[in-house]
């Protein structure tokens, strides 16, 4: 049997259908369709989508307002989700395509699922070319969006609807492979989308994938365990894998058991809660002095469903360079970095069966006392920080007052979600999780707009959790500076829309503090990162007259203004109690830093300049760089039982 329907609506067809099964609960895999309509998807994927909801449809169409924010929404959703659902983007050729561009990176880099579904040209090319369409005169198949070749997980275009079937089924495996997921983009001509084809039904079956969840094979288990075994300052390392898998409940048994303590990556933040003894918090170039001086020190490292990105390792200093890398994570990609010894498999998996096989081995115990202490004389500098540090300058509060009240005035379920400035560290540090999905910044990119649109999608992926019966309701709050917030705030537009509540901190301290901190340190001494208005000698004249919170309300949102400790702490509550989203606006004082990490970060000074701040930030930069280590010495070769190049000859 056939049906006649367009590509389009097939595609929206095929997409209703899709479920995954994981640990024996089956769910609907993608939940929603986000679109901003054009000539390229209007009357294709747009007809499709209307089509669909006027039938009563299970997907639902989501109205965003910028085709990026509607990616991080997406990406925010499928996070919160733990990768165990998904939502589509499509957008319009063009420019509506190529602003999908950053979501897409920012999807693939953080390992996070997404279809991205853009608009593309004709692709029978008879009125070529068409608004919006780059011509190539060395070629004729080019589109911008060949551009999402390099940031997609999976890439492929239907030129004719004989296609879609191998393109749908293609993006889901990848959607849903743990080890290759990230975004996947199906580019769709115009012309095609609304072309009738007769779909073999089956195509349109109900389909339940399987989230894998690969088991260690037991020679990889056994060459992991004889390294930790063998280890006397051993360290985890836990990232973002160990949340997706579901896997905090096994980690916490592995340390408890070995007594090794555990550090995070931003990623993988609440994969202990805070006050658990051996819970060192951040490590690396945010990281806290509790896990780096554990990291300095360790002489195995065990690193589960962590990149190693260069703010884990603080740009290669943080480790010893004699120290034994375990890394246990699903993509052999990341298993195989700083040359450890590898586990493929499923964090969850891979740590029971660690457990098991330790074999009643523990770390010595004054190590994890060691570890204890340390993370207790951290947390006295959390304390003192979230009271209030050196008297502001000028009565305004500073950013680590902010975190403490917010993070002491919301409930431990609560989501906070920051991406880029100088929060994400000072969250990092200071922020003290208390339920695993309680810590979602986005650090892979570290993207400035994912703020309130990833917020966004967090929410709605709490409110399904809720609907499903899989979870209670939680708050989400946005934690954002006024420099993100001017990149992309529209999505409040969407949240008050949608009847989605969200709690939105913004952080008023006029410019990039982050990078200003950052500048000065290098050398460059805060160019062009304050927020002031031209002056004969530059941007130094006097503060801008935004009023951000004014804009805020202008969106739809209630607003409350924050001055004192005591204001942001009222706010908070008022924000908690009430239904409808609210902007919190608080001043801070940009030249006041949370406390520091002992730890480096590799961004190259000038080598040679006429400047004195530069040629001394130079210096300094000479002499870290002596610290960074290579990590490649090889992983201890497997044993066969029986080396042959030693084997005694034969008698015989
Ligand atoms: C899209 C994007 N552009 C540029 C950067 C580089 N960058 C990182 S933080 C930052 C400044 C952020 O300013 P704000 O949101 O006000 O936070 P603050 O640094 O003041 O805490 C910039 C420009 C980025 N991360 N993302
Ligand atoms: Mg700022």
């Amino acid at each position: 049997m056939t049906t006649r329907l367009t590509v389009a609506q097939a595609l929206v067809r095929f997409l209703e259908a899709q479920h995954v099964e994981r640990d024996g609960v089956r769910t609907p895999f993608f939940t929603g369709c986000w679109g901003i309509f054009g000539h390229g998807n209007v009357a294709g994927v747009g007809q499709a989508l209307l089509q669909h909801e006027v039938a009563g449809g299970r997907l639902r169409y989501l109205q965003g307002r910028n085709e990026q924010a509607m990616v991080h929404a997406a990406v925010g959703y499928a996070r919160h989700r733990d990768r165990t659902a998904a939502m589509a983007v499509t957008a319009s050729v063009g420019p509506g395509a190529t602003n999908m561009l950053t979501g897409a990176a920012l999807a693939t880099i953080n390992r996070l699922p997404v279809l991205l579904l853009p608009g593309d040209t004709f692709a029978t090319r008879v009125a070529q070319p068409v608004l919006q369409e780059l011509e190539s005169p060395t070629a004729g198949d080019v589109s911008v969006n060949d551009a999402f070749r390099p940031v997609s997980a999976y890439f492929d275009r239907v030129d004719r609807p004989e296609q879609l079937a191998s393109a749908l089924l293609g993006a889901t495996r990848v959607l849903v492979d743990p080890a290759l997921t990230g975004a996947v983009t199906i580019a769709l001509p115009q012309d095609v989308q609304a072309e009738a084809h007769d779909w073999p039904d089956e195509l349109f079956a109900e389909r339940t994938w399987h989230l894998a969840r690969p088991v260690p094979e037991p020679a990889a288990l056994q060459r992991a365990l004889d390294v930790v075994r063998g280890a006397r300052r051993p360290l985890v390392v836990a990232g973002g894998g160990v949340l997706y898998s579901g896997a905090d409940a096994a980690l916490r048994a592995f340390a408890e058991a070995s007594g090794v303590p555990v550090a995070e990556t931003q990623a993988g933040k609440g994969s202990l809660p805070h006050d658990h003894p051996q819970a060192l918090g951040a490590i690396g170039a945010t990281g806290t002095t509790a896990a780096d001086a554990l990291a300095n020190d360790a002489d195995v490292v065990i690193g589960i469903g962590t990149r190693y990105s260069d703010f884990t390792t603080a740009s290669r200093t943080v480790f010893a360079e004699g120290a034994r890398f375990v890394n246990v994570n699903v993509s052999a990609f990341d298993a195989h970095k700083l040359s450890a010894t590898s586990v493929v498999a499923d964090a969850r998996e891979a740590l029971v069966a660690l457990t098991a096989g330790l074999d009643g081995w523990t770390a010595p115990a004054e190590h994890t006392a060691r570890a204890t202490a340390l993370a207790q004389e951290w947390d006295r500098v959390v304390e003192a920080a979230y009271t209030g540090p050196a008297p502001a300058t000028d009565g305004r509060l500073v950013q680590s007052q902010v975190i403490g009240v917010v993070n002491e005035t919301t409930d431990p379920r609560d989501v906070v979600v920051c991406a880029a400035g100088s929060m994400p560290g000072d969250l990092h540090k200071l922020w003290r999780t208390r339920d695993r999905k309680g810590y979602h910044v986005e650090y892979g990119f570290s993207c400035m707009g994912y703020e309130v649109a990833g917020g966004l999608g967090v929410k709605m992926a709490a409110l399904d959790e809720v609907e499903a019966g899989l979870a209670d309701d939680r708050d989400v709050v946005v934690m954002v500076g006024d420099g993100s917030w001017l990149m992309m705030s529209s999505e409040l537009v969407t949240a008050v829309a949608e009847g989605v509540k969200l709690i939105v901190v913004l952080v008023q301290n006029h410019g990039f503090a982050s990078i200003g901190a950052l500048s000065e340190s290098l050398g460059s001494q805060r160019f062009g990162t304050r927020y002031r208005r031209r002056t004969a000698s530059g941007l130094d004249g006097d503060l801008l007259p935004v009023d951000l919170a004014a804009n805020a309300a202008s969106l739809g949102a209630d607003v409350l203004r924050a001055v004192t400790i005591e204001e942001l702490r009222e706010a908070v509550l008022a924000a908690r109690a009430s239904t409808r989203t609210t902007v919190i606006h608080v001043e801070t004082d940009p030249l006041v830093p949370a406390p520091d990490s002992p730890a480096w970060w590799d961004v190259p000074v000038a080598e040679v300049s006429e400047l004195a701040s530069t040629q001394e930030a130079r210096a300094t930069y000479e002499k870290h760089k002596t610290d960074q280590r290579h990590h490649l010495t090889p992983a201890p070769a497997p044993t066969t039982g029986r080396d042959r190049a030693s084997q005694p000859k034969d008698p015989s």
